[in-house]
């Protein structure tokens, strides 16, 4: 056959790939009865120091697993294990975002009916894991002080992807001069129904509203 052009959407066959594995991860949890939370934000947002926060919290009450997404290290998921949970470490090399697929084989030797709760760190980024379901039960994005006022506004898609919004470092609102009221009302133009939790990973403040939305 000559002369025929055939021209593939290289992005959607790969989205589509990874809906069919998120599929199939939300079923096996489902299965395990296992509650799954992946927590995605940019680096240094506060997301491991939020599930550690969480961990301390929850550990009395649920058999929890956290796993953790990282270009190259295991520090977070090492931090996250002073807390008594299990972890698991997932390295990525050069993927900015897990994926579906990624989670699967991580998972696939671990007695999944072990665990009540599953916290997922996704990779450090406020883009790329939005687009990249891995079969949780919900999305939640962190957002922090520290990132600048305007992080809402700029990546709107991540907050229309997420089933929740968590504005962290809310302690120092003051120090740094951040309206976190006009931060909301940024989430609030693009989701109105969208849940929003204003949070200090490092105080604790907020951390019991959080545990509300996740419904834990
Ligand atoms: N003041 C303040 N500092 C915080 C808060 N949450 C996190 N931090 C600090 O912010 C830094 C980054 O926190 P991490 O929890 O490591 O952030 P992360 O999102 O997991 O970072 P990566 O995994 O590298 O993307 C640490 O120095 C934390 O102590 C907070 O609510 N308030
Ligand atoms: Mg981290």
């Amino acid at each position: 056959m000559t002369g025929k052009t055939i021209t593939i959407d290289v992005r959607q066959d790969l989205f589509g790939a990874n809906e069919e594995a998120a599929a199939i991860n939300a079923a096996v949890f489902r299965e395990h009865g296992n509650r799954v939370f992946d927590i995605m934000g940019s680096v240094g947002t506060g997301k491991t120091l939020l599930i550690e926060s969480l961990c301390e919290r929850l550990g009395d009450k649920y058999r929890i697993l956290m796993v953790a997404g990282d270009l190259a290290t295991s520090i977070d998921a090492d931090r996250v294990a002073q807390h008594g949970v299990d972890t698991l470490q997932i390295n990525t090399q050069t993927a900015c975002h897990l994926d579906a697929r990624m989670v699967r084989v991580a998972l696939r030797d671990v007695d999944l009916s072990k665990y009540d709760v599953i916290f997922i760190e996704n990779v450090g980024n406020l883009i790329c894991p939005a687009g990249y379901p891995l079969g949780a039960e919900k999305k939640i994005v962190i957002v922090s002080l520290t990132e600048g006022p305007y992080m809402i506004r700029k990546h709107p898609l991540t907050i229309k992807r997420c089933d929740a919004v968590v504005i962290n470092k809310i302690d120092l609102a003051e120090a740094l001069e951040i309206d976190v009221d006009a931060i909301e009302r940024d989430i609030r133009e693009i989701d109105a129904k969208i849940p929003v939790v204003r949070v200090s990973a490092k105080t604790g403040t907020g951390i019991d509203d959080l545990i509300q939305v996740l419904g834990l």
